[in-house]
Order: C-alpha cells, then structure tokens, then sequence
C-alpha cells in the first residue's frame, strides 16, 4: 500500500513528546489519516551513529544519530548559521565556511541513503523545510522516480540577498528536482521565481511547470494554520486551571502575552523597547499593565543566541527597575517552556498579545492566540507586518513595523484602550480567516497539489506514482 514518507530535521517519535515549534502539530492529521514513514534525526550525537526504527499504528518512525562532526557541520554550522539567518534577511549574522556545506550535503546524502533502504516505489515524498533542500537532487541521482514535494516553512529572500551566499548556484537550484515546492506566502514563492528567472532564466510566473531539462517542477503556496476549534477548546478549558486563574490573580490589571523561541528573528530585543516606549509614554497604565514574555531558550550553542540571551534579561531588567516599584512588575520574563494547554489559558488571559518577528515564514503564535480568545471579550493582537501571517490576518490585527519601537509601543496603547466593539469585531474576521484555513486540510492540499489532482486519495496517487515509475 501507498504510504507518505516525511522527511524532517527532526522527527516527534511517539516517545519523544511535545517540544515547542512542533512540526507534529502542523503534521498530525496526516500522521492520523494515511500511512505513513518519517525520518529523520534522532537527536542524539554518537560516535558509532545508529538508525532506530519504532512503529506506532499506522506509522513507521525512522531516526538516525548523527555524529558530532556532523551535528556541528550541518546542524549547527550550515543550517542554523547560513540558511537560518539569511533565508530570515540577515546576510549580517551568516557565518559562512566551505566545510559546513560540505558537512551539510553529506548529512543530506547519509538521509538519502537511508531513505533508499526502505522506499517503496509507490511512496509519496514529503521533505520539510531549509535542513533538507538538496535531497531530491541527493535521491534522483539514486535513481528514485517517486513523486517528491518540499516545504519551506521559513521565508524564502529576494534574489538579491540569496545570491549573497556563497555557493547559492550550487543549493537552490537543486530545489528544482522537487515535482512540487511550497511556500507560506506568495511573496516567498514569488521571491523563488524571480531568483529562477535570474539565476536560470526560467519564465517567473507562479504555478507555472518550471522547465530543468526532462523534469518539471511547480511551486504552490500553502499557509500553515492550526487546528483552530481544538485550540479554542483547550483555552476555554485551561482559562479555569490553578495556574490559570494564579497568573491572573497576581497581576494588577491587565496582562499583556508574548511567547517566542529565544531566537533574533523573533524581534523580542526591539519589542522589549516598545514597551519601555509604551510605558515612558504612557503613566496612566503604570501598576495597571504586566507583560509577560515566555521564551524557551533554543539553539543554545550558537553564539548569536546566547548573545540574545543575555540582551533580553538585561532589556527585562532595566524595564523593572526603571519603571517597577515594590508592589509591581511591569513584566515578568521566563525562560523555561510551558505545555500547551497552559499556553492556551495564558493567551485567554491576555488583553493584547505582542508577535513582533522582524522576519517570520508564518508565526503559529499569532494564529494560536486568536483562537485562544473569548469571542465575547476578545484580547488584541499587535502582529509584525513581516509575519506570514499578516497576509491573512491584515484586517484584523494592529500590524505593525517592528523596526519601530515607538510605533509599538503606540499600538500597545491602542490595544489598551480599544473598546469592545471594535475588539470584537477585529476578532470575528481574524478567527473567520483561521476557520477557511485550518491545519487539518493543509496535509492534504500540499499532498493533491502533489500528486496533481483536485482531491487527495492515497491509493489512487500510490497507482499514478508506480505507473510512473515503470515508465521510467
Ligand atoms: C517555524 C517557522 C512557522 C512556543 N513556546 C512554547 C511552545 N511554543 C510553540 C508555539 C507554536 C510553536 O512553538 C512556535 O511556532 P512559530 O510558528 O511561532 O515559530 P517557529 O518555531 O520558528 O516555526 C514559522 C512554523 O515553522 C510552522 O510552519 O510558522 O514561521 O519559523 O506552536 O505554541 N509550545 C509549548 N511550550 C512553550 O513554552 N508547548
């Protein structure tokens, strides 16, 4: 039978549980609908690296540890110290070297190899996201014909930046041996285009077959969202919980919410200053307000994140101690995760959420946080204008440029003071647009793109994609 063979990073092994920036929630229903394999790392660096197998219903797990060399090339070096800043349009913070790419390319041929030891012909391939951009062209020169798709969840830069790395020629084009390439947003699959045009001079239309010689590629845009009404639930649920009702109680009037990955695109060094703005401009709400940012540290190994490190407790300082007195925080800055249903409960009990990424592919806390809301008495969400999720949620979010900490910090005050009306009307037409976009069909729209049909049936693609595969 038919199966989808995910390729991640990372891979939520039904032992592994729930760790923030979850691609296990974006990939859950179709984990729950259709059979499928996922593979990837284990998370362990080994000097005799092993690959494990588990299986769970349905669904076959497939991780392989790495070795230390290869975690610090690839992982740490490649893709989390060149693609990571510059696909987020920090050429500034690439740490660009020869030996991470070698590093990486191989780790992409070592999945390559693993993934041919158990791919079945009539397997439909799914790659997600900047760790994996070469492993069509690692696969196909294995001689594998399936059907292979990718997905980048994080943003995809104008050529002019892109072209700044070095040895560009030799990585996005080899985007080209995907069948189908997705994007967030249609600025990102628009800035791939024109980077093809450019660089290969492929005719820059969206959704048009891109032309490489005997193979065609498509390029698509597929949002992600979140699994709104479950979301919903849960923050209704979590809203009356001990810790809930606890946070709530120690705060004098209203609580204002950020929660991030302690990471620089995040923006939260900027935002901290939005508020100090907020608060120099604003004494009426002093003793009225608290911000609240939850930040679990991430990448700690990276010098540019402990550096961030360090300028958010410093920025969290100052702001208590400047504008603080004995009876009161103006914010309260915690470093360590929280479940999800806690998360929810907090979104509940915050009157304005503060998702202010100075570059973001999309941003699930945004989404998460309006679904999180008492329709009846909603909180505001102050949004980046560089967020992917400002394409849908333009209408009724405060957007915002996070470069400005003074326009910010007055749309803080705007979110303060707005009256119900208006909040309930933003929330209605946010919520609307989390309902006609909800992450239980987002699997299967990338999937029928895929396989090149309106509907996604997995037995059928399985016959289309073997059919293929003999006539090659
Ligand atoms: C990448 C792209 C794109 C955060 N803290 C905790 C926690 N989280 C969860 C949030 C949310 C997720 O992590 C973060 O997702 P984001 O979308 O905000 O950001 P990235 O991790 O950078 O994700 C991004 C995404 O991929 C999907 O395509 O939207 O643009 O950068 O779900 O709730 N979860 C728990 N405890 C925490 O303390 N349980």
């Amino acid at each position: 039978m038919a199966r989808i063979f995910i390729i991640s990073n990372r891979v939520a092994t039904p032992q592994a549980g729930l760790h923030p920036g979850g691609l296990e929630v974006v990939l859950k229903a179709t984990l729950k609908n259709h059979p499928c394999v996922w593979l990837g790392w284990s998370g362990e660096i080994k000097r005799h690296p092993k690959t494990h197998t588990v299986r769970k219903g349905d669904n076959v797990f497939i991780v392989s540890d790495l070795t230390k060399e290869d975690f610090e090339e690839y992982y740490n070096g490649f893709a989390n110290r060149v693609l990571w800043p510059i696909l987020h349009y920090r050429l500034d913070l690439a740490e660009f070297s020869r030996r991470d790419l070698t590093g990486y390319l191989r780790v992409n041929d070592h999945f390559a190899d693993e993934m041919v030891k158990v791919l079945k012909p009539d397997d439909i391939v799914w790659v997600h996201d900047y760790h994996l951009i070469p492993l069509a062209r690692a696969l196909r020169a294995r001689g594998l014909t399936n059907r292979i798709g990718f997905f980048l969840h994080i943003p995809m830069p104008p050529p002019e930046i892109i072209t700044a790395m070095p040895n560009h020629e030799n990585l996005i084009p080899s985007l080209c041996h995907y069948d189908l390439v997705g994007f967030q947003t249609d600025n990102d699959a628009a800035n791939f285009a024109r980077y093809l045009a450019n660089e290969l001079g492929t005719p820059s239309h969206i959704s048009r077959r891109l032309g490489t010689g005997e193979r065609a590629m498509r390029l698509g845009v597929f949002p992600v969202g979140i699994e709104t009404r479950q979301f919903a639930r849960m923050a209704r649920r979590a809203e009356k919980t001990e810790m809930v009702q606890k946070v709530k109680d120690s705060v004098p009037g209203a609580l204002v919410i950020g929660v991030d990955r302690l990471d620089y695109t995040k923006g939260i060094t900027l935002r901290l200053e939005a508020y100090e703005r907020f608060l120099a401009a604003n004494p009426q709400w002093h003793g009225k307000v608290t911000y609240l940012q939850i930040t679990p540290k991430s990448r700690s190994q990276i010098p540019e994140y402990a550096d961030i490190e360090q300028v958010v407790n410093a920025a969290a300082g100052r702001i208590n101690g400047a504008f603080g007195d004995a009876s009161w925080s103006p914010m309260r800055y915690v470093n360590r995760p929280y479940g999800r249903t806690a998360l929810a409960g907090l979104y509940r009990a915050a009157r304005a959420a503060l998702v202010t990424p100075l570059r973001d592919g999309m941003n699930l806390v945004a989404k998460e946080y309006v679904a999180a809301q008492d329709p009846a008495d909603p909180g505001v969400l102050i949004l980046s204008r560089f967020a992917g999720a400002a394409v849908e949620f333009r209408d009724g979010a405060l957007l915002v440029n996070p470069y400005d900490p003074d326009a910010v910090g007055a749309a803080i005050a705007r979110a303060m003071e707005m009256p119900g009306d208006e909040r309930r009307r933003r929330h209605a037409s946010l919520y609307a647009a989390l309902l006609k976009n909800d992450i239980a069909e987002w699997g299967d729209k990338f999937l029928s793109a895929l396989v090149g049909s309106k509907s996604f049936n997995l037995e059928k693609a399985g016959r289309q994609s073997q059919d293929r595969s003999l006539r090659h």
